[in-house]
């Protein structure tokens, strides 16, 4: 009894303590702010042991008189790129799990009344920030924004700070040990200094309303809770302009009617400029409207029933063996998605960065995003229930003024049990309360052929919950076929929209082999397993989509084998090398006649 009490208080002490090194939660479109940029070539030291922080090395000393001396320096040693990974800057890097400090001085010219923020697109895995010698901060979690305040920290010039990155994967983490992709480590997206007004327009959600074509709800937020501020909003092109005056909460909610509005759609990606005034504040970005729902087992987009045409990659460029990160890698990820002929992509397996996202929608593709809740998840533990639901929000808050965001994604590959079912519930709780207009959905590996029945079926309740069930099956890969395709029947979801999110098999680009024999990692073999998964698909009667898997080779340390893999998953489409495997000539020619 007294050491549960003892728990507690411990419990209490500590959540308060880490509470105060909190990250705090981003501003809306932080694209569209003021912001200095802290790209750039950085210092870094290698702390494999983890003595830096013992050693305060975040205070950057140097000796000032005789006796001094100190067991660090950021001067004349590593260099890195921000963003990038670290592990593609060195070879001796290639596999590094562990801390790496990163640092550089910065100055600011601020007008007077500006608040400043500092500002994180990602950093894998887990981070500590000092700033001229303080910690500000820390933060957990490697594919979500984070911000800190720092008004009253900056000086005009000559400003120090020092990153504590760390990626060692660890049981409690989301991912956890395993997953099927490589632990690129470091700050892996942009960074900001972001500068605002006093009080700024922290927060806004305008989209079309989930079912009615012709009515835009708008929420903004302001950074402070006070009433009778003056919010403007004002969509030019629609001519809507209305002015409102927050509640105590600093918030107004409203909607519009509009007779005439181009809906966006893949075939036609229409944005609207729209603007937001607050007394001292503006802020502006292109916003598109659509409608997505589910009715029986359809998807319907604009009233229209759609067949999502998807695809999947990792956030990496095969041929630099690296993270993307610019908008220039987003152009070729997606470019070749294009190219294939998608009307969506799912973001495998975590939250991509923005440039994507952004030019996805721009581009015409509906995305499915998702939180790395991949395999080997201990949903037994609380504090990880926690974080992926942190991870969860912080995802949507960035991504939901984005029309092409059509999923959410809460798991993938997931068994079902008590703590499953209670973990996936509160992910699904935590989507809602921030936005109940988006399809919820999860990738699951349960589906079974039954020998009795002569079908393929699935058993795990918790699908009624998804408006989208979704189901990765790699049918001539990792199962033999029990049937002949065109015999395949599925029996999985009934009443509901099933998409099969994965599929394939692997192939090493220019190989050439037996058409029948998987171990010949041919691109023979890729193409008739291809054949046979895309005739199957015909007899899945509630079908609402495909999603090879995957798009682009990808490396991984999960696969072993020395010739055929080497550190590679070559499920891809496309080669490590920017070259199209035979499949995808089967999948483009699949994707240019299925409606
Ligand atoms: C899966 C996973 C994906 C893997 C893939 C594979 O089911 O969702 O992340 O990469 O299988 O290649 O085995």
């Amino acid at each position: 009894m007294k050491s549960k009490l003892l728990n507690i208080v411990l419990f209490i002490f500590l959540s308060f303590f880490f509470l105060d090194l909190t990250a705090q939660q981003t501003m809306t479109n932080v694209y569209g702010r003021r912001s200095i940029s802290l790209n750039g070539k950085w210092n870094a030291i290698i702390d494999h042991y983890n003595q830096g922080r013992g050693n305060k090395i975040y205070l950057n000393k140097k000796p000032a008189n005789k006796i001094d001396f100190y067991e660090y320096s950021f001067e004349n040693g590593l260099r890195l790129n921000v963003p990038s990974d670290w592990n593609s800057q060195q070879p001796e890097l290639q596999y590094y799990e562990g801390t790496i400090w990163y640092a550089r001085s910065f100055d600011v010219s601020k007008r007077s009344s500006d608040r400043i923020f500092l500002y994180f697109g990602a950093v894998n895995y887990r981070c500590h920030i000092y700033l001229n010698g303080e910690e500000i901060g820390s933060h957990e979690g490697g594919f979500t924004p984070f911000q800190i305040e720092v008004t009253d920290r900056v000086k005009a010039q000559g400003n120090f700070l020092a990153i504590e990155v760390n990626n060692t994967r660890t049981v409690d983490a989301i991912p956890a040990m395993a997953f099927d992709w490589w632990n690129y480590g470091g700050i892996t997206r942009d960074v900001f200094l972001l500068s605002t007004p006093p009080v700024f327009i922290e927060d806004y959600f305008v989209q079309l309303d989930k079912y009615k074509s012709n009515k835009i709800n708008a929420q903004v937020k302001l950074s402070e809770a006070s009433a009778n501020a003056r919010v403007t909003i004002e969509i030019p092109e629609l001519k809507i302009k209305e002015t409102l005056k927050t509640d105590n909460k600093g918030a107004i909610s409203t909607s519009f009617t509009v007779p005439k509005l181009q809906r966006w759609s893949p075939d036609a990606p229409k944005l609207y400029q729209v603007s937001i005034t607050s007394d001292k504040d503006t802020i502006q970005e292109q916003i598109g409207f659509r409608n997505i729902w589910v009715d029986g087992e359809d998807i319907y987009l604009n009233d229209r029933p759609i067949f999502l045409k998807s695809i999947s990659f990792h956030e990496e460029i095969a041929q630099r063996k690296g993270r993307a990160f610019s908008e220039s890698d987003a152009v070729m990820l997606l470019s070749e998605a294009k190219a294939l002929g998608c009307n969506m992509i799912r973001l495998a397996h975590y939250p991509q960065n923005e440039y994507t996202v952004r030019l996805a929608e721009k581009m015409g593709f509906l995305l499915w995003e998702e939180i790395p809740i991949w395999q080997g998840i201990d949903f037994t533990n609380e504090s990880t229930k926690q974080k992926a639901g942190n991870m969860i929000a912080d995802m949507i808050m960035r991504d939901k003024n984005r029309c092409a965001l059509a999923f959410w994604g809460v798991a993938n590959e997931t068994q079902p049990s008590e703590p499953r079912n209670v973990f996936l519930d509160y992910l699904i709780a935590r989507c809602q309360e921030i936005d109940t207009t988006r399809l919820i959905t999860a990738a699951f590996d349960l589906i079974r052929f039954d020998a009795n029945r002569q079908e393929f079926i699935m058993n795990d309740p918790f699908i009624k919950k998804l408006d989208v069930v979704a189901v990765n099956k790699y049918m001539g890969w990792y199962h033999p076929w029990p049937i002949s395709p065109e015999k395949a029947v599925w029996d999985v979801a009934k009443g509901q929209p099933l998409i099969i999110s994965e599929f394939g098999g692997e192939a090493l680009y220019g190989k050439r082999g037996d058409a029948d024999v998987v171990s010949s990692w041919s691109e023979d073999y890729q193409a008739t397993l291809y054949k046979a998964n895309l005739e199957m698909f015909r007899h899945v009667p509630n079908l609402r989509g495909v999603s090879p898997w995957v798009l682009f080779d990808f490396r991984s340390p999960f696969r072993l084998h020395p010739t055929n893999q080497d550190g590679w998953n070559r499920k891809g489409l496309v080669s490590d090398q920017g070259y199209r495997k035979e499949a995808w000539y089967l999948m483009k020619d699949y994707y240019d006649h299925i409606h």
